[in-house]
C-alpha cells in the first residue's frame, strides 16, 4: 500500500483497498448509477476546474463564515455541497460502525461524522478525486488513504467518548478544505450527544488562526543553481530522453527563511530541456518515494491532452514516460499540473524547454538560464523559520518572495553570472507563476534582440523592458559594451523588495566612447 509522510502510524487499525466497482459496471448497471458514472467520465481539467472552484471557495466560506454570497452558492450546489458549513446545517449524521466517507478536490462528504465508543468502526474511504486523498484521525493515529477512483477502508476502535478533527494529511489538503469532525459517543446517551455545532466552529477559528512556522533546520542551504543546457548540433532529428525525478527539498529562500520545495530533480527552476524541431522527446516522470504528494507534467511543447499531464499523474515511488514531437520551435515552461496546480508551482515545480528551430539558433558567447516565480509563505514578512505554504495568500495574489531562480540572492553577489566585455548574452527567462506576470529588464542595457513570448522567429529589436505571462518566457540577447554590474528586475519594483534581482558582473576594459564618467554624486551607487 502506498504510504505518505506525515502521518502517524497506525498500530490499532487495518486498512484495505480496492478498485472503484463502478469503474466495471455493465451498461445497464451504470445506467441505474448515473450520476456517478458521469462523473467519471469528465475531462481532467472539466474535473479540476471545478475541484478548484469548490477548494477556493471552502476556503472563502472559512474566512468569511457564511456571506450571503457564499449561502448562494451552496444553494446552487445541492446538499452535497454543504459540509464544511456548521453541523447544524447538515445534521448530525447517525451513530454507526459503518462510515461512508467521499472525498474529492478538497473537500469530505459528509465532515461531520458521529461513531460509538468501544465497538469497532469500519471506515469506507470513496476517493472521488483525480489525486490521492486520505482521511487521517491525528491524535489516535487512525488513517485510511485511498488512490483516486479507490474505494478504501480501515478499521479503528475508540475507547473512549470525544471530539476529534480528522482531516486529509496530504500536504495542502486540509487548508483547501479537507477535515472534517468526527464525534465519538457513548452509545448509551447517544441520542443526546448530538450537538457539537459550537465545536466546529471553534476548531475552524483556532485552525486559521495559528502560522504554520517551524524552527529553521540546521545546515540550511540554498537549492543548487539550475543550469543552463547546451545548444543542438544536429541537423538531423533525434530521439531523446529526459529522466525527471518531482522530489521535495527543504532548502533556504532567504537568510533566515526555509521553505519545503516540490522540485524537479532538486532544483528551482527544473532543470533547462533543451531539444530539436522534429526530434522526438521521450519524458520518464518519476515521483520520489518520499515525495508525499502526486506529481505530474505539463509541457508547454507539447501538442497532446494536457501536455502530457494526463498520464503522468504518479503516486510517490511511482513513474510514468510518453513521447512527443516537437512540431514547433520555441521556448516553453513546463510545470506540474496535479490539483491544487497553483500550489505545486508555487512550491517551485516549472521549468524551460526550449525547441531549437532546424536551423539552430544564433551563435552567442553565452547564455543563461533564469525563472521569476512567487511564493507564498506563513507568518509576517520578516519572520524567521521553516515557514509552510500559505493558500489564502496565493488565493490572494499577496506574494511574500518574488524570486529569480528559487530564492534571494540565486544569482546575485557572490553567485552573479559572470561576463566579459563584447560577449553576446541571451537569456532564457521565463515565469513560473502561478501567479504575476514580469516586466523584464536589465538596468543599464537595452535589449539587442528580444524573441517575445519566446516564439523564435522574427525578434524585436532594441527593447528596454519585455511583458512576460505567467506560464510564459522570452528569450533576449544584448551584446555587453561597458564593464559594471547589471541587475536584472521584474520592472514592476515593488518586487525588488520581495527578491525579484539578478546580477550580472561585466568585466573588461572601460569604453568612454560609450559610457563616460564625468563627475559622480556622493551618494553611493544607485540602480534606477
Ligand atoms: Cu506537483
Amino acid at each position: 500500500m502506498p504510504t505518505t509522510l506525515d502521518r502517524p502510524p497506525s498500530t490499532t487499525s487495518e486498512v484495505t483497498v480496492s478498485p472503484r466497482a463502478r469503474r466495471t459496471l455493465s451498461p445497464s448497471e451504470s445506467a441505474v448509477k448515473a450520476e456517478p458514472a458521469k462523473q467519471t467520465r469528465r475531462s481532467f481539467f472539466e474535473r479540476y476546474e471545478q475541484h478548484l472552484w469548490l477548494g477556493g471557495l471552502s476556503v472563502l466560506i472559512i474566512a468569511i463564515a457564511l456571506s450571503p454570497m457564499a449561502m448562494g452558492y451552496l444553494g446552487r450546489q445541492g446538499p452535497e455541497s454543504k459540509p464544511g458549513v456548521p453541523v447544524a446545517a447538515t445534521g448530525p449524521s447517525n451513530v454507526s460502525t459503518n462510515v461512508a466517507i467521499a472525498a474529492s478536490e478538497f473537500k469530505f462528504t459528509p465532515s461531520t461524522i458521529q461513531v460509538p465508543a468501544g465497538q469497532k468502526v469500519t471506515f469506507t474511504l470513496d476517493n472521488r478525486g483525480v489525486v490521492e486523498h486520505d482521511m487521517t484521525v491525528q491524535a489516535v493515529g487512525f488513517s485510511v488513504l485511498a488512490k483516486p477512483g479507490q474505494v478504501a477502508t480501515g478499521e479503528f476502535t475508540f475507547d473512549k467518548p470525544g471530539v476529534f478533527d480528522f482531516i486529509c494529511s496530504i500536504p495542502g489538503h486540509k487548508d483547501a478544505g479537507m477535515k472534517g469532525t468526527l464525534n465519538v459517543v457513548d452509545p448509551s446517551t447517544a441520542a443526546s450527544a448530538a450537538q457539537p455545532a459550537a465545536h466546529d466552529m471553534s476548531s475552524m477559528t483556532t485552525a486559521a488562526a495559528a502560522p504554520d512556522v517551524k524552527p529553521l533546520p540546521a545546515d540550511l542551504k540554498s537549492l543548487p543553481a539550475p543550469q543552463v543546457a547546451p545548444p543542438i548540433n544536429r541537423a538531423e532529428p533525434a530521439y531523446v530522453k529526459f529522466d525527471l525525478e518531482t522530489r521535495k527539498v527543504v532548502a533556504r529562500m532567504a537568510d533566515g527563511v526555509a521553505y519545503e520545495y516540490w522540485t524537479f530533480n532538486g532544483t528551482v527552476p527544473g532543470p533547462m530541456l533543451r531539444v530539436r524541431e522534429g526530434d522526438t522527446v521521450e519524458i520518464n516522470l518519476g515521483n520520489a518515494l518520499d515525495s508525499g504528494v502526486t506529481h505530474s507534467i505539463d509541457l508547454h511543447a507539447v501538442t497532446g491532452p494536457g501536455g502530457g499531464a494526463t498520464l503522468t499523474q504518479v503516486m510517490p515511488g511511482e513513474n510514468a514516460s510518453f513521447t512527443f514531437k516537437a512540431l514547433n520551435p520555441g521556448v516553453y515552461v513546463y510545470h506540474c499540473a496535479t490539483p491544487m496546480v497553483s500550489h505545486h508551482i508555487a512550491s517551485g515545480m516549472y521549468g524551460l524547454i526550449v525547441v531549437e528551430p532546424k536551423d539552430g539558433l544564433p551563435k552567442v558567447d553565452r547564455e543563461l538560464y533564469l525563472m521569476e516565480g512567487d511564493f507564498y509563505l506563513q507568518g509576517q514578512r520578516g519572520d524567521e523559520g521553516l515557514r509552510a505554504f500559505d493558500l489564502n495568500k496565493m488565493l490572494d495574489e499577496r506574494p511574500d518572495y518574488v524570486l529569480f531562480n528559487g530564492s534571494v540572492g540565486a544569482n546575485a553577489g557572490a553567485n552573479a553570472f559572470q561576463a566579459s566585455v563584447g560577449e553576446t548574452i541571451r537569456i532564457f527567462f521565463g515565469v513560473g507563476g502561478p501567479n504575476l506576470t514580469s516586466s523584464f529588464h536589465v538596468i543599464g542595457e537595452i535589449f539587442d534582440r528580444v524573441y517575445p513570448e519566446g516564439a523564435l522567429a522574427n525578434p524585436s529589436l532594441n527593447v528596454q523592458t519585455t511583458h512576460v505571462p505567467a506560464g510564459g518566457a522570452t528569450v533576449v540577447e544584448f551584446k555587453t559594451e561597458v564593464p559594471g554590474t547589471y541587475n536584472i528586475v521584474d520592472h514592476s519594483l515593488g518586487r525588488l523588495e520581495k527578491g525579484a534581482a539578478a546580477q550580472i558582473v561585466v568585466q573588461g576594459e572601460s569604453n568612454p566612447e560609450v559610457f563616460h564618467p564625468i563627475k559622480s554624486g556622493s551618494a553611493g551607487a544607485g540602480g534606477h
